[in-house]
């Protein structure tokens, strides 16, 4: 199973060949890797597993907003929102497609997601109560999902990278509307204010957590930096989102839930509290608020789809004959 394959620290030195410090040398010269150049196993697996993980996040993440757009306040909203949703299912496809090109099928993945053997994002086991969830998310999950994806566009696999340009640029609309519905409830009457608050208490720490494992044990990002599929460690891009993010909540006359956040003046970085990392540790483990309702809510959805899936089948297998 490709997402669990790789769950002890990476040994990507396994791969010690003229072929390997070949493509070594090729990435430490900036070169793109095609699907049809030759590439270590461990590096072809790592993309497997990143790209499929990060595309099932996309689909997933799908549920905690589509589940307010029959209750979002205006037409307006209504109409931004879908096209939100509707944006991380096309996030979604592309980076199946980028997988493929790695030889791993479609159905394979899918039938990872469904049947609950691979990862996805942490976050979207977290639950939308309130139209201020919806705003929260568009600023601060995807706004963490832009400061870990801009790297991304210099990936040193070619489809990825390719595909992380335009999912970039979608999230930062994204993130814009959800900043947005934040600034208007807080602008707003005090109970809309409260509940802006109440999002940022429930989801402030989950969104640190999306970073992933503080950089001493994370078990990929060594060779995946080495590799320049990443270009940052964890704790890093966590840094940066949270200097970025903390004006921002700020200019919102919001409070963090952090009674240690505060500005490092000699560094010019926020120093923020300790992560609860057990439960992030129980989220991964299937645990979290809403794991069950997510993975269910993708099977039904998998299974109502079968007859689109036939029919599709179907149609192409017509025109096929109908050109012979
Ligand atoms: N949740 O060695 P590490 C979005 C896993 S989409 C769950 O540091 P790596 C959006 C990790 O997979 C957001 N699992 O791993 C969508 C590994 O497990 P395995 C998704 C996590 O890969 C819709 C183990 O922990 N973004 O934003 O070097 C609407 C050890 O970790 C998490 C992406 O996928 C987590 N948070 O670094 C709005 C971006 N963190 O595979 C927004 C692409 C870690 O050994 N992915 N794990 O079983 C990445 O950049 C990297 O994969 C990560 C983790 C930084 C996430």
């Amino acid at each position: 199973m490709y997402s669990q394959a790789l769950n002890t620290k990476d040994t990507a030195a396994a791969d010690a060949s003229p072929d390997a410090d070949r493509f070594q040398a090729r990435i430490d010269a900036e070169e793109r890797i095609e699907p049809n150049d030759w590439m270590p196993e461990a590096y072809r697996r790592t993309l497997i597993r990143q790209i499929s993980q990060h595309a099932h996040s996309e689909v997933v993440g799908m549920l905690p907003e589509g589940n307010w757009i029959t209750r979002a306040p205006s037409l307006r909203r209504k109409a931004a929102l879908l096209a939100k949703v509707q944006d991380e299912g096309g996030h979604g496809l592309y980076l199946y497609s980028a997988a493929e090109t790695l030889g791993v099928s479609r159905e394979e993945l899918t039938d990872q997601l469904l049947s609950g053997r691979a990862k996805y994002s942490s976050i979207f086991n977290y639950p939308t109560l309130s139209w201020a969830d919806i705003g929260t998310i568009g600023w601060l999950v995807d706004g963490a999902a832009i400061m870990n994806q801009i790297p991304l566009c210099r990936c040193s696999f070619g489809p990825y990278a390719r595909a992380m340009i335009r999912v970039c640029r979608e999230e930062s609309f994204h993130q814009r509307q959800g900043y947005e519905i934040m600034l208007t409830l807080c602008r707003g009457t005090p109970e809309q204010k409260a509940m802006a608050q109440d999002a940022l208490n429930r989801w402030w720490w989950p969104c640190l957590m999306m970073f992933g494992p503080p950089d001493t044990e994370s078990a990929h990002s060594d060779t995946s930096m080495r590799w320049k599929i990443k270009r940052f460690t964890n704790d890093a891009l966590r840094q940066k989102f949270v200097d970025a993010t903390v004006p921002q909540g700020q200019f919102l006359g919001l409070t963090f839930p952090d009674p240690e956040l505060r500005l490092d003046e000699a560094s010019g970085h926020w120093q923020f509290g300790t992560i609860d990392w057990d439960e992030f540790r129980r989220v991964l483990a299937g645990n979290g608020p809403c794991n069950r309702d997510r993975l269910t809510a993708r099977q039904k959805a998998h299974a109502e789809g079968a007859w689109v899936r036939d029919a599709a089948l179907a149609h192409a297998a017509k025109q096929q004959r109908k050109a012979a």
